[in-house]
């Protein structure tokens, strides 16, 4: 539990954690060691890798490469049971619990374990909970699955609550990366106040209030993605790291 346990300190320590996703099919190689080296100095306190296709390159040789270029914890957050890789430091188990669909509750899983297992990582039981967000999300298309309606924060907190109850180590409140609505602050709050383990918002997060308003209805780890594949805004990671920093924050 060495990374889960290095996450909760980070919380305790920072008020809340923040996370920077990497897509290979989003980020190119050229500009991977310098956004990497960006997030660094910006404060940022781990990655997550993975990505819906992987259409290309090869997901082992992209997670050496980062590991190359950081010391930060390389967490995987898969797209695909393919996308395990014994250079990375964690992998989030996810389930889609807002789902009924067996194969992502379980089924996957049955045939990642052993590979999991052979690979040395850590995995973290995750409870993946998909909020609509105005449009289908490649998460929602991928899963074959229904997300929990916008209006609906009660139905997210019971099932957040069921997971805790299940075993599950976190919670990721899931809009869809790039997704035209954040998770509603109303259901981070209703969720935060049901469970006890760490809650992650992400998806569609693309300015540093809103991800500090997450935070302050109870969100422990914030994950951004795509606001920053484009490089004319590398600048303002360190204003979301600040804002999600609640606690030793000194806000730019
Ligand atoms: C996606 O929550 C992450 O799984 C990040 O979403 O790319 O919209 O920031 P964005």
């Amino acid at each position: 539990m060495k990374i889960y346990n290095h996450l909760l300190n980070t919380i305790k320590q920072k008020g809340a954690a923040y996370l920077v996703l990497l897509d290979p099919d989003k980020l190119p190689e050229e500009k991977l060691q310098g956004f990497i080296n960006h997030c660094e100095r910006s404060g940022v306190d781990g990655f997550l890798v993975g990505g819906s296709l992987m259409i290309n390159g090869d997901f082992e040789s992209f997670i050496s490469r980062i590991k190359l270029f950081t010391q930060l914890p390389i967490i995987i957050f898969p797209g695909s049971i393919t996308q395990v890789s014994s250079n990375a430091d964690a992998i989030l188990f996810l389930s889609v619990v807002s789902g009924r669909n067996p194969e992502h509750l379980i089924g996957k899983h049955v045939l990642a374990a052993p590979t999991i297992k052979k690979s040395g990582i850590e995995p973290i039981s995750t409870a993946y909970i998909l909020v609509d967000s105005g449009s289908t999300t490649t998460a929602v298309y991928m899963s074959g699955s229904l997300p929990i309606p916008r209006n609906k924060p009660e139905i997210a907190a019971a099932t957040a609550l069921a997971s805790e109850y299940l075993g599950m180590k976190l919670i990721y409140l899931e809009a869809g990366s790039g997704a035209e609505q954040s998770v509603p602050d109303e259901m981070v709050k209703a969720v935060s106040e049901q469970c006890t383990v760490p809650v992650i918002v992400g998806g569609g997060i693309r300015d540093s209030a809103t991800a500090r308003k997450k935070v302050e209805c109870g969100a422990s780890i914030i994950v951004t993605g795509n606001f920053f594949e484009d490089e004319n805004n590398w600048d303002m990671i360190k204003e979301f790291a600040n804002a999600v920093h609640t606690k030793n924050s000194i806000l730019v």
